[in-house]
């Protein structure tokens, strides 16, 4: 019974009113190859300009560090190469700390864990592998003041309301002297966002339909993956990024047993990839209940990273 909730959630996405696929589930092993190769895109600039803030401004934000020694905890730590740049500067500063990346996937972790160990000698790595509530239940205890670092524009994956939420209920595990980071992606030229999730080479396309191939080999599916086109959407309004899967035929596909019928130029709603206004993330901080922000951008302000105290 290993793909329970996998099956329930695609049964349940694929026989909704408009259908809906959940972004959660690209990261198989294949997924996450992508979304690597996603990463180095040059259209994809978050990554990049996350990197510039870490490089030229973690000496500020360390500065708003009043304390001695912290548990750095990193929620979907990755790979860590970017926390490095985070880690090295803290450590230069002179402060003690434990390093606690928390992750879905112990394969990561160990890598992780390898990365950061060589490059930091020394350093008290303590790897927690599960899923959010799992992992953030085992930090509670721990006496240390924590950083809580949620990078890479993660937030933006969840819809709406669920941000907020995600939040809340992380500062459950937080106390006095605690600190949430944030790395979240901003507003900016529609053209820029959209190309972002729109390349031209086909990556995203290719992140998307992974999540059909992977339904294939866990569910008993029969898609097609060629019969679907790739679409993005950005509403600069909203400051919402949609990606969708578009059926191109009508078509009836097998899922677990049961049939799936799609119109011609039927959407799958996949992925929502929100982009914020500083005034957002204030407001998004006030909402989760944090008392004080401070926010860090790139040169272009592409990217803020902001530190919200509990
Ligand atoms: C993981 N997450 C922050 C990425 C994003 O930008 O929303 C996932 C992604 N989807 C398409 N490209 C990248």
């Amino acid at each position: 019974m290993k793909n329970t909730i996998f099956e329930k959630d695609i049964l349940k996405g694929l026989n909704s009113q408009p259908k809906r696929l959940f972004s959660k589930y690209f990261y198989d092993d294949k997924g996450s190859a992508i979304f690597q190769e996603i990463m180095q895109m040059d259209s994809y600039y978050l990554p990049g300009c996350e990197t510039e803030i870490l490089r030229n401004r973690s000496h500020e934000i360390i500065d708003l560090l009043p304390n001695n020694t912290y548990d750095v905890v990193e929620l979907g730590a990755g790979d860590g190469t970017k926390t490095a740049i985070f880690l090295e500067a803290i450590l230069k500063a002179g402060k003690n700390i434990n390093y606690l990346p928390l992750d879905i996937s112990t394969d990561i972790l160990e890598f992780n864990k390898k990365v950061i160990g060589e490059k930091f000698p020394g350093l008290n790595i303590l790897p927690i592998a599960g899923d959010y509530f799992q992992t953030l239940e085992k930090i509670k205890p721990r006496q240390n003041p924590k950083i809580v670092l949620f990078m890479g524009s993660n937030i933006g994956n969840f819809e709406g309301e669920k941000a907020v939420e995600f939040l809340q209920f992380v500062r459950q595990y937080l106390s006095d002297g605690d600190f949430f980071m944030l790395g979240a992606d901003l507003k900016k030229h529609p053209h820029t966002i959209l190309m972002a999730y729109d390349d031209p080479e086909g990556i995203t396309k290719r992140f998307n339909l992974n999540l059909l191939h992977r339904i294939n080999r866990e569910l008993e599916g029969n898609f097609i993956p060629e019969d679907f086109d790739h679409f993005a959407s950005y509403d600069p309004l909203s400051g919402t990024t949609k990606s969708f899967l578009i059926s191109k035929v009508q078509q009836n596909v097998q899922v677990a047993g049961q049939t799936i019928a799609f119109e011609r130029n039927e959407p799958v709603h996949m992925e929502i990839s929100q982009k914020y206004n500083l005034s957002d993330l204030v407001q998004l901080r006030k909402q989760a209940g944090f008392k004080s922000d401070h926010h860090f951008t790139d040169t272009r302000r592409y990217f803020s990273i902001s530190l919200f105290k509990y």
